[in-house]
């Protein structure tokens, strides 16, 4: 489907068709840049990005680069094409057409997933706001600006769901997605993480690492839904989340080479040394990682939920990759589930199987954060060095769900509160670790030069050189 570029929004969901839903569009994208200009990115609003566009969901036009100034970004609705054969993936449901249409029992729980998947959104935005000003380069400018504009387009997208499928409370959740704000005291964002500032680029490269694959994967599981224009959309959403990820992967690799070097260099592995020389050691790097793994491991929700249970027998909610299942009724199965003994230990409890689908879930996305960290630990042998990053077990540090506020190690053996709050320095960033990180936070904003904690990327943005201006700022 083409898209009508003489509308205001751009989309391929013939906007134009529908009177009622577009003017509800055209009521809030004034909202929207309201919020983007209190609650975006601070400053840099009049300055020209290099940024990609989608301008169509096929191969050529979903990522069309050009200048642009932020509040002028083209937001648009775009879903995945429709196949008309596609049939309702697993559940109760199994095999019978998908919804084209809300059905009436799936109303408030498919309006409650899509508000809490459209919350995330803004709140990166929010989280990231201030970080244009300490960039490590204009590279990185960049990629922060990119997602930053991607993720207010995945708030369009739920927004959209919102308007065109329901009616009058739909459009009121798409007013209170611009209210709550990341970090609010009375009026927060849904999920914890979503309220952790994201205040230095180490968390920015963590977070778009860990966190944006937590988005990674929730959306694939939404992707199997059963209402039909909330999978399309969310396979569309998955194209863009490649890049964020990516920026969190390559930004840590980089991170990690760049202290590689100064180890070299100064023929030391001693932190202290390492950080005179302005880079960053790998032990706080672990510290970094376990935080934000940790966090993001929350988001998956409870190991035992019926709300789980229930989206998926419904066909409201899948795993990811449901395919990739051999049965996709899940009814007599069971997940065995390790939880807290009474003793003090670990104990192995089974649940069926459609109440263990967060932790079905969590378990695939830990192993796909496993590839990043042997690629970081490839550069840290190659170098010849014995430390090695590694993934925290999923017991450590947890908020939500059976470990919520067990004291464990970071490899999940259970210990004493005293024993855990006096290790806590050595497995999470400590106020002077925070105090040090911040201080490595100055801007840089020459084209081609690049802060002293960072290694350069090995290659620009769409073919363009690195030392290419991807800012051009006023
Ligand atoms: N924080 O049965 P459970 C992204 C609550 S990231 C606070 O497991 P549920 C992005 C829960 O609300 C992807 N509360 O709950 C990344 C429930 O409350 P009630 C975002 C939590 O809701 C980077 C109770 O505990 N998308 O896109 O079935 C940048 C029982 O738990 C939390 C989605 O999350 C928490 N972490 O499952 C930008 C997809 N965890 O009902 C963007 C949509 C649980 O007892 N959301 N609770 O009052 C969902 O699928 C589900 O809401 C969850 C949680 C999987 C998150
Ligand atoms: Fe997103
Ligand atoms: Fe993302």
């Amino acid at each position: 489907m083409d898209i009508n570029y003489s509308e205001r929004i751009p989309n391929n969901v013939d906007l134009a068709s529908d009177r009622t839903l577009q003017r509800a569009l055209e009521h809030w994208q004034p909202e929207f840049l309201k919020w983007w200009k209190d609650l975006g990115p601070s400053d840099f609003q009049a300055d020209d990005v290099y940024l990609r566009t989608a301008t169509s969901v096929d191969a050529k036009g979903w990522a069309t680069y050009g200048f642009v100034r932020m509040p002028e970004y083209r937001w648009g609705i775009f879903l995945a094409d429709r196949d008309p054969d596609r049939r309702i993936g697993f559940g109760d449901h199994f095999g019978k057409p998908v919804w084209q249409q809300v059905p009436g029992e799936h109303r408030s729980t498919l309006r409650r997933l899509i508000v809490t998947q459209g919350d995330t959104e803004p709140a990166s935005v929010e989280q990231q706001r201030l970080l244009g000003h300490t960039a490590p380069s204009v590279y990185d400018l960049r990629n922060l600006f990119q997602v930053n504009v991607e993720e207010g387009r995945h708030l369009w997208a739920m927004v959209y769901l919102l308007h065109a499928y329901f009616g009058r409370d739909g459009r009121e959740e798409a007013e209170d997605l611009l209210a709550r704000h990341s970090g609010d005291t009375n009026n927060p964002r849904i999920l914890t993480t979503f309220n952790e500032p994201i205040s230095d680029w180490l968390s920015f490269y963590m977070f778009t690492y860990f966190t944006d694959r937590d988005g990674k994967f929730q959306l694939k599981s939404l992707a199997e839904s059963s209402f039909d224009p909330l999978s399309r959309t969310c396979q569309f959403m998955l194209t863009e989340e490649a890049h964020h990820m990516f920026v969190g992967d390559t930004g840590i690799a980089r991170v990690t080479k760049r202290t590689l070097e100064v180890m070299k260099e100064l023929r030391t592995e001693d932190p202290d040394a390492i950080r005179l020389a302005g880079a960053i050691d790998l032990p706080t790097l672990q510290k970094y990682l376990n935080f934000w793994f940790t966090a993001s491991l929350d988001l998956f929700g409870v190991e035992t939920s019926s709300n789980a249970a229930s989206y998926f027998a419904g066909g409201v909610k899948g795993r990811p990759d449901e395919w990739k299942f051999e049965d996709h009724l899940a009814v007599d199965q069971t997940f065995t589930l390790e939880t807290p003994s009474e003793s003090g230990g670990v104990k192995a409890e089974e649940i069926p199987m459609r109440n263990a689908m967060n932790e079905v879930t969590r378990t695939e996305y830990v192993k796909d954060c496993e590839i990043g960290v042997a690629r970081w630990n490839r550069l840290i042998q190659k170098q010849g060095y014995d430390f090695r990053l590694t993934l925290p077990s999923t017991r450590f540090h947890r908020k939500i769900g059976v470990w919520a506020g067990i004291a464990t190690n970071v490899e999940g053996r259970v210990i004493s509160r005293s024993e855990c709050d006096a290790k806590q320095g050595e497995w999470l960033p400590t106020q002077s670790d925070r105090a040090y990180i911040a201080s490595l936070m100055q801007g840089v904003t020459e084209p081609g030069k690049i802060a002293a904690w960072i290694a350069p990327p090995d290659r620009g943005v769409n073919n363009q050189p690195v030392d290419y201006e991807y800012v051009r700022l006023h």
